[in-house]
């Protein structure tokens, strides 16, 4: 099949219209394929459409957090900051969709319920919440790892007579917190960069703590002009780098292990990367951060010596100090979250010790005491990876529901594609580097690397692709061997689906690297789509 199958209403369908969708979508029109895609929200920007609570900003560098297939998107945009805060990358997700003319390709404000392979036709059909019913020859899900929010589960909420907010479903019109009582669950990423900036202004905070965090400070900062005329100018050799990178940023990996250096080597490196700041200022210290727990325990005790520095009630100062490998939970980066603390306006809970019973309708009771308060703020997180494919009933070859072939956990091939779901794509997909990496470029890879897949299969006369079973069963192998060796695995947290009651614990994401895995799934096109089957 080279044209168009005029029996289908679409070439491809699309779901999501965040950095991934939008992209998806542009390369698809490249290819002259008939490309619609289905967005949730209004507009477009996903992650960047849906958090817009106070201080939320990127932890990549806004020079490496952007697209790279455009020179002339590239020239054109100006990022103000180091971290470019959420207004300002949704600006610019909306600058490339009228850029490229994206929105009239776009159908906004609904979801796709659905998406039911047909096998006879060889073709996806894909039922929105609309009523609507597509027909397409490929569906990519473009869907997001952090795009479905965990709900707060805690009894009474119903009750509250205030008003209670979540981090990753912040209101669109401007939430004034200015003289209120406010209550903030959850220190993650979410929490830590709310917490500093409603500080500011509210009555009184309190933090409702349950795991202590790492947190590196950003040192964010605005670009001068000339800064960023350099990085324009080297942009390009800035991305290659990048591409071929561990974590998808231009850092120069770190040669030597941590537990060869002597004490004062490893306090030098740890200093110069809390100077640096940013999420890889420990990490990027020694080779052995992520492998070893006595390195990791190294750059751990610097960090919570940074705490006990900045924090001055010494009591404050340790229950904020976190005993996990770092990185093992997603590290945070911050602005003043730990000087925050010596504001007479924020209280620290711990909700480890005095654990939360219910909500009233005046705020929040623990087992040992009430809170009241105004407002309440969940920054409690995403079912993330595969919460959003979990949402839509997705059923393959023999009407095999995904959510039955994944009841043990993700299973691809690549963290491209699954086995008996033909022809449907996977962006950043579990199996892939995703969440372990600067998304942008992830997804840019996987973006370029299914264009190229469609493009080839039509050149070629075909019609479908997907991975066999030995070739998905290895490539799971292969992920966990990656894994295994690493702390990873051994933590709690949304990498593990441990935050989600009832979701199997399994990690798969690929630890090795984007320019490993870059090779890898190059080296699968060169050997003719080694491991899959096209027909
Ligand atoms: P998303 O942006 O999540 O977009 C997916 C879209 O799909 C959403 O708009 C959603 O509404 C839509 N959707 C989902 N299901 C359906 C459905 N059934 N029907 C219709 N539409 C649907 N990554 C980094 O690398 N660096 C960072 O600094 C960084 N900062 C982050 C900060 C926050 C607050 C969060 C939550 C995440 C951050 N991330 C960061 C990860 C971020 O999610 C990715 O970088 C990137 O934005 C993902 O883009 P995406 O298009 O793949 O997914
Ligand atoms: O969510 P999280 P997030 N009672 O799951 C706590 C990206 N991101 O939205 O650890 C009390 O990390 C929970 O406690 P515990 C980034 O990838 C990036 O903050 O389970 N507490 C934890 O402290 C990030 O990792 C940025 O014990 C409860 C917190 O809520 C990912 O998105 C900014 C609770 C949830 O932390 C998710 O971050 C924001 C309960 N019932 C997000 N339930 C950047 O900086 C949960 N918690 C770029």
């Amino acid at each position: 099949m080279t044209g168009h199958d005029e029996n289908l209403d679409l070439d491809v369908v699309v779901v999501g219209a965040g950095f991934s969708g939008l992209y998806m979508l542009h390369r698809l029109r490249g290819l002259g394929l008939r490309t619609r895609v289905i967005e949730r929200a209004p507009s477009v920007g996903g992650t960047w459409y849906w958090n817009r609570y106070p201080g939320a900003r990127c932890d990549i560098e806004s020079i490496d957090y952007q697209y790279s297939f455009s020179e002339e998107l590239l020239r054109e945009w100006r990022w103000s900051e180091r971290y470019a805060a959420q207004p300002e990358i949704l600006a610019y997700l909306e600058h490339v969709a009228d850029r490229f003319d994206l929105r009239r390709d776009i159908t906004f404000s609904t979801s796709v319920t659905s998406a039911v392979y047909d096998e006879a036709a060889a073709c996806w059909m894909v039922t929105t919440d609309a009523g609507e019913v597509l027909s397409a020859r490929w569906c990519v899900m473009a869907t997001g790892n952090l795009s479905v929010v965990q709900p707060p589960r805690i009894p009474g909420l119903d009750s509250f007579r205030g008003r209670w907010l979540h981090t990753g479903e912040w209101p669109t019109e401007p939430v004034d917190l200015a003289g209120k009582r406010v209550a903030v669950v959850g220190t993650g990423s979410s929490g830590i960069q709310a917490v500093p900036v409603i500080a500011r202004t509210a009555a009184m905070v309190h933090v409702l703590q349950r795991t202590p965090n790492y947190s590196m400070p950003a040192h964010n900062r605005p670009l001068a002009s000339e800064e960023i005329e350099e990085a324009v100018r080297t942009f390009a050799e800035r991305r290659r780098i990048c591409e071929w990178s561990d974590a998808g940023t231009p850092l120069a990996p770190p040669t030597t292990r941590a537990v060869d250096a002597t004490p004062e080597e490893r306090r030098a490196r740890y200093e110069e990367g809390w100077k640096r700041g940013g999420i890889s200022s420990l990490s990027f210290a020694f080779t052995d951060m992520f492998t070893d727990e006595v390195a990791n325990g190294y750059a751990q005790d610097f960090a919570r010596e940074q705490i006990r520095s900045i924090v001055h009630d010494p009591r404050t100062a340790e229950l904020l100090s976190p005993t996990h490998h770092i990185g093992t939970k997603r590290t945070c980066t911050d602005t003043g979250y730990f000087e925050t603390y010596n504001r007479d306006n924020v209280e620290l809970v711990d909700v480890r010790t005095d654990p939360i019973v219910e909500i009233t309708p005046d705020g929040i009771r623990t087992r040992d005491r009430q809170i009241d308060v105004d407002v309440i703020v969940f920054a409690i997180g995403f079912d993330a990876i595969t919460g959003a494919l979990a949402e839509i009933d997705l059923r393959g070859r023999d009407g095999v529901r995904l959510r039955d072939a994944w009841a043990e956990g993700p299973q691809t091939y690549l963290g491209l594609q699954t086995a008996g779901f033909p022809n449907l794509f996977l962006i950043t997909g579990p199996g892939s580097p995703s969440v372990l990496s600067n998304m942008v470029v992830s997804i840019e890879q996987h973006v370029d690397w299914v264009a190229d897949c469609i493009d080839r299969l039509r050149a070629d006369g075909l019609d479908t692709i997907e991975p066999t079973l030995e070739a998905q069963q290895a490539w799971m192998r292969h992920v966990d061997e990656l894994a295994q060796p690493t702390l990873y695995p051994r933590a709690t947290s949304w990498y593990l689906g441990t935050n989600i009651p009832g979701k199997p614990r399994v990690f798969n994401v690929y630890v090795a690297g984007c320019g490993p895995y870059r090779q890898e799934c190059d080296d699968v096109v060169a050997a003719g789509y080694r491991g899959f089957v096209r027909g």
